[in-house]
């Protein structure tokens, strides 16, 4: 199987649905409040006991991925705390063996499959329970090896545990306090964590598996987080971003996103040929907030109307203007407009010549004028279609 073949689904996916739940979902004060509130390990292990998510619904999860259009779910299987979702002969800090007493990444993955879903996983190499994590590998190099060594297991445990798993999202690669070092530097290190080795161990597993940058080897695509960076032609990204402020559940945080600032995310990663991975994080129980909900819901409603102009759409050989992004597919350009401009408009810089062009979600005619370079479209409705998004999809002669 050639790199491209491995990466089709990838590509034709586009758009996939991150969810950070875990026993910070509990505090609800983000994924990080354990190192923020620098909160004991041993203070902190007790929240394994209040950990009975009666609400968990793998098949509400994934259906609402589904629903909103997307192709793949990455789901935390451990995060920086060191509790797992998942079944592990190196840790009882794990949900099957505390009081949920069930392996969560177990359900997850079957439900993926019902619901035809390409499965993703997130795991984190680091694991702020190790003294040797806050020592880093030069003062404490014993500890350090232990550390690796049980991140390896685990990897090992992720990929032979569940079945055929599509896509591995490694996170926490750094390695903090690198001597000398003010502060900890976030770029991935790739050889403190062998991770050239553990990835061909994933590989040699999971022979179809997309595996990100964020083990510190360059490996599949890059990750952008929080803002859309395209990689360069012919490398694969993708943008992971929140739909608030916080990966994991923040009772406080209701600095939400508007649906359509979340469209243009979308389109915008598509125009540059990258994925957007957009996060939930559902709250202790399993419930997924209202917000994010119909949020992806209403993301949903746009793509069955316009999922033809992002799924497999990539660069298109010609921009768009002050008003929205171009995406393109096979001979069909997409013009998205952002902001409506009413019966007419004009994209300044277009070469190839464009036979026909209408409204995608209608079929709805528009008339078409090529004056050099300038292309006129005119005969358009009024007001917008569609308030976040018009496409107008334009074939190439
Ligand atoms: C990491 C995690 O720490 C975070 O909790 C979440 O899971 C996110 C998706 O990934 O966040 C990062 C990772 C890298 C940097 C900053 C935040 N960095 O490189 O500055």
């Amino acid at each position: 199987m050639t790199d491209a073949e491995r990466m089709k689904w990838f590509h034709d996916a586009r758009f996939g649905m991150f969810i950070h739940w875990g026993l910070y979902s509990i505090p609800a004060r983000g994924e990080w409040a354990m190192h923020q509130e620098k909160i004991p390990a041993e203070e902190y292990a007790p929240l394994a006991r209040r950990f009975r998510p009666r609400n968990f619904d793998a098949d509400a999860w994934v259906g609402l991925a589904k629903e909103a259009g997307c192709q793949y779910v990455v789901l935390t299987t451990r995060h920086h705390d060191g509790f797992c979702l998942f079944d592990s002969k190196v840790s009882d800090f794990t949900a099957p063996r505390t009081a949920a007493g069930r392996d969560f990444i177990a359900e997850y993955v079957r439900a993926c499959r019902r619901a035809n879903m390409k499965i993703g996983f997130y795991y984190s190499l680091l694991d702020w329970r190790f003294p040797a994590y806050h020592a880093g590998p030069g003062k404490d190099p014993e500890g350090w090896e232990r550390h690796v060594r049980y991140s390896y297991a685990q990897v090992r445990e992720l990929c032979t545990q569940y079945g055929r798993i599509d896509l591995l999202w490694y996170d926490g690669g750094w390695v903090p306090w690198a001597e000398g070092d003010a502060k900890v530097n976030y770029a991935p290190k790739g050889d403190v964590w062998r991770a050239a080795e553990v990835n061909a161990m994933a590989r040699q597993l999971q022979p179809h598996i997309v595996i990100n940058n964020r083990s510190g080897v360059l490996e599949d695509y890059d990750t952008p987080e929080q803002h859309v960076k395209a990689s360069d032609p012919g490398r694969a990204w993708e943008s992971c971003m929140t739909m608030n402020d916080h990966w994991g559940y923040c009772a406080g945080d209701h600095n939400w996103k508007t649906t359509t600032q979340l469209i243009h995310n979308l389109v915008t990663c598509a125009s540059g040929g990258g994925n957007l991975l957009l996060n939930a994080g559902p709250k202790a129980g399993g419930i997924i907030p209202g917000p994010s909900i119909k949020r992806m819901q209403e993301i949903g409603a746009w793509m069955r109307m316009n999922g033809e102009s992002v799924h497999g759409a990539g660069r298109a050989p010609f921009g768009g203007n002050n008003l929205g992004l171009t995406t393109a597919k096979g001979s069909t350009v997409y013009l998205h407009v952002f902001y409506w401009p009413g019966e007419s408009l004009v994209l300044p810089e277009v070469k190839p010549r464009i036979a026909s062009a209408k409204l995608l979600a209608t079929g709805g005619k528009v008339k078409v004028r090529q004056e050099g370079d300038r292309l006129y479209l005119s005969g358009l409705p009024k007001a917008a279609p569609d308030k976040a998004d018009t496409v107008i999809a334009l074939k190439v002669a």
